[in-house]
């Protein structure tokens, strides 16, 4: 079977199987902290999109200690217009207008409740975003969160098989990410995200996280619009695009 097919029929496997995964976190802080703290260590407060989701995420708040009576998600802004923290469609392919409220919430109490917990019955209400909770924060490990493209492509190439296969080529958020896809990379280098001119990420995230290498990014000869991360060092260069490399893409969640 062509390798292109093999890897589709995979991707469509994992599509279906794949589920946020949440990590709670066992310190209280502010739902701006909270957010800070989830992006930093795993990738951003947790969503959550459905029944499903809502039972998995009660049972990782049950199954940890520490003081659960109000639980950040990453819901945030009003009663007329809320937003997901994590508001990136390439991680979310169905978004719903899923809602577990508490009744009679939310309510905004005095027009200061702009920020979501679970409370303990599992019920949510708006709050207001300056008290400490404990958050709750969606988690992906390497294995579902990135694809690594096996076959010689060039940095235009990677970025439509990335993005007819699965979501995009991989953008790398903090040293974590970065981490798990330098484990991922065999030999040689791989292609990440991004390019420029101007610096951006083909996803079209504006993550300001970067770990270049020593002298990086020279733009040898005028020549290096794209960036590749090292097997060896995990640091980053830029290189010329016509390249043919492995590459990482951001599988759909
Ligand atoms: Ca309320
Ligand atoms: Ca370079």
């Amino acid at each position: 079977m062509d390798l292109r097919v093999t890897l589709f029929l995979l991707s469509g496997l994992y599509t279906h199987s794949s589920s946020h995964v949440y990590q709670f976190v066992n310190i209280s802080k502010t739902w701006a902290e909270a957010q800070n703290y989830c992006r930093e260590k795993y990738i951003d407060l947790a969503t959550v999109d459905n029944t499903e989701d809502m039972a998995r995420l009660r049972k990782v708040i049950d199954g940890s200690s520490g003081i659960k009576d109000k639980v950040w998600i990453g819901l945030y802004d009003n009663i007329n217009s809320w937003k997901w923290s994590l508001d990136n469609s390439d991680y979310y392919s169905d978004r719903t207008e899923y809602g577990n409220w508490y009744a009679n919430e939310p309510n905004n109490v005095g027009s200061s409740q702009y920020c979501v917990v679970i409370e303990e019955n599992g019920h949510w209400n708006d709050i207001s975003c300056a008290i400490e909770c404990y958050p709750v924060c969606y988690d992906a490990n390497a294995t579902n969160r990135y694809i690594l493209g096996q076959q010689g492509m060039n940095w235009v190439e990677a970025q439509s098989y990335c993005r007819q296969y699965h979501t995009d080529l991989a953008t790398v958020r903090n040293q974590t990410e970065n981490q798990m896809i330098q484990d991922l990379i065999p030999t040689s280098n791989a292609w990440i995200g991004l390019s420029r001119v101007p610096w951006r990420w083909s996803d079209q995230s504006n993550s300001p996280f970067r770990l270049w290498g020593q002298n990086q990014p020279n733009n040898y000869l005028a020549n290096q619009q794209c960036v590749v991360m090292s097997e060896k060092t995990g640091l980053w260069d830029d290189v010329y695009c016509g390249n043919e490399l492995y590459f990482l893409c951001h599988r759909a969640a």
